[in-house]
């Protein structure tokens, strides 16, 4: 059965921020504290989803976070009206409280890992929403991402949306972004399973900051999604590329079909993976590998080149969007150029603004989740997500009408922020279709 390949872009948040909460995310640190643009940065998203649903590629979108979370405020014990919650939090714990106001639900790339269903043993299509773990900010996106996806894939003949990985930091889980599904025709499709920790076990670990996933967590995903353990492999990331500020496999490699790009930074053995790709998808399989002389990770890091959506097209070539910041990258460009001119299925680079999420570590792969679905599949799904241009058109009009031009550290502390965000939320759920998926919409 024909499948296609849906992007499933987070839509920007309206307190979208620079906290600097990323110890490991060099573009968190380094913004940390500015003056971010809420609007602009969720225009630009949805520019990004006009662009590729006009490439014939497939386009949907998850919907932010209610933000700053003022039921996590109430469970580490500030307690009174919004206002007060808000007021002493900003008072007492200004720290905590831009932790629960980022709109860090934006990078769908990690709210779950999921399995089409053509390689499931049991058929159905698999998701995981990712835990998060690693970082508090995100780790409380959890649940919301577990609701909006049962909600969004209901329907439990074709979908499976698994619980987020128990326990604590042993099952750290993050997602698609340390995922890569390879596949070519006639071939078992082959997916990665990247990790930089071993909870139990020793592995080469980075110095300088936090590996994110944990190996068990990766095994455990192949688990849950019923995959045929012999095309299943789980390379470790290099602890060298880590601690440049490659926190997830995405910031320096992307996969998609029989093409694989790749920094020689991104796994711990690159040719031994390379050689076991071409083994498991025979010779149509192509890759491209930058060495450390052709393109620094520190450039890989900073311009995101590997941080592209690769997509196929209808007429079963490829191109890459990327970021503008790796047209403007000298080291990142060239390496770009060199790409399409190889021997491989990947014909153009579309360079797109998407600066705003990129301030904060996110590029054009970090903004959407890569859902296969058959066509019953797809009708399978009731909420209205699938990108049209009637929904670009409610969409950008909601933006306009709830987002705030600018937003500071101070602003967060507004308890009118608060509630143009949940009032901006409830009104979405209604354009998606998604029912009830927010906490504050269930409370009596
Ligand atoms: O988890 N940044 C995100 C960026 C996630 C990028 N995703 C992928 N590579 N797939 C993170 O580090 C920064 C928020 C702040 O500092 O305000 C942040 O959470």
């Amino acid at each position: 059965m024909s499948a296609r390949e849906y992007n499933f872009d987070g839509l920007v948040g309206p307190t979208h921020n620079y906290a600097g909460l990323s110890p490991g995310n060099v573009a968190s640190t380094t913004h940390g504290g500015q003056t971010s643009h809420p609007r602009e940065a969720a225009l630009q998203g949805l520019s990004k989803m006009r662009s590729v649903a006009a490439l014939g590629v497939g386009q949907a979108v998850l919907p932010p976070h209610p933000r700053p979370s003022l039921g996590t405020l109430r469970q580490l014990g500030f307690t009174g009206t919004d206002e007060q919650v808000l007021a002493r939090a900003g008072r007492e714990a200004e720290h905590l409280l831009r932790l629960c106001s980022s709109a860090s639900a934006m990078w769908t790339a990690n709210a779950a890992t999921h399995a089409p269903s053509a390689d499931t043993a049991d058929g159905r299509l698999h998701l995981t929403p990712a835990n998060l773990q690693q970082m508090f900010h995100r780790a409380i996106e959890a649940g919301t991402t577990h609701d909006v996806m049962a909600s969004i894939f209901r329907d439990a003949r074709h979908f499976t949306v698994h619980r987020p990985l128990p326990g604590g930091g042993q099952f750290a889980d993050e997602g698609a972004a340390n995922h890569t599904r390879l596949h070519v025709e006639g071939r078992p499709a082959v997916h990665l399973l990247a990790w930089g920790r071993r909870a139990w076990g020793e592995a080469p670990r980075p110095h300088r900051f936090p590996a994110r996933q944990t190996l068990e967590a990766s095994e455990a995903l192949a688990r849950l999604h019923q995959l045929d353990t012999s095309a299943v492999l789980f390379p470790q990331q290099d602890p060298a590329g880590i601690d440049a500020g490659a926190f997830h496999t995405d910031v320096v490699a992307v996969g998609n079909g029989s093409f694989l790009m790749l920094h020689e930074r991104a796994f711990l053995d690159s040719e031994a993976l390379l050689t076991r790709l071409h083994g498991l998808l025979g010779p149509s399989f192509r890759f491209t590998v930058a060495s450390e002389a052709e393109l620094p990770v520190a450039d890989a890091v900073k311009a995101y080149p590997f941080n592209s959506q690769v997509l196929t097209l209808p007429d079963t070539s490829m191109v890459i969007v990327a970021p503008l910041e790796a047209r403007e990258s000298r080291t990142a460009h060239r390496f770009l150029e060199r790409v399409v001119a190889e021997d491989n299925p990947v014909k153009k680079v579309h360079y797109l603004d998407v600066r705003q999420s990129m301030n904060n570590g996110g590029g054009p792969a970090c903004l959407r989740q890569r859902i296969t679905l058959t066509e019953e599949e797809r009708r399978a799904v009731k909420a209205n997500v699938f990108f049209t241009e009637a929904l670009d058109a409610r969409l950008v009009a909601w933006v306009k009408k709830h987002y705030r031009e600018t937003l500071s550290g101070k602003d967060l502390e507004d308890p009118q922020l608060a509630r143009e965000c949940l009032t901006a939320l409830d009104e979405l759920t209604q354009i998606l279709e998604l029912g009830a998926v927010y906490d504050f919409q269930r409370v009596p």
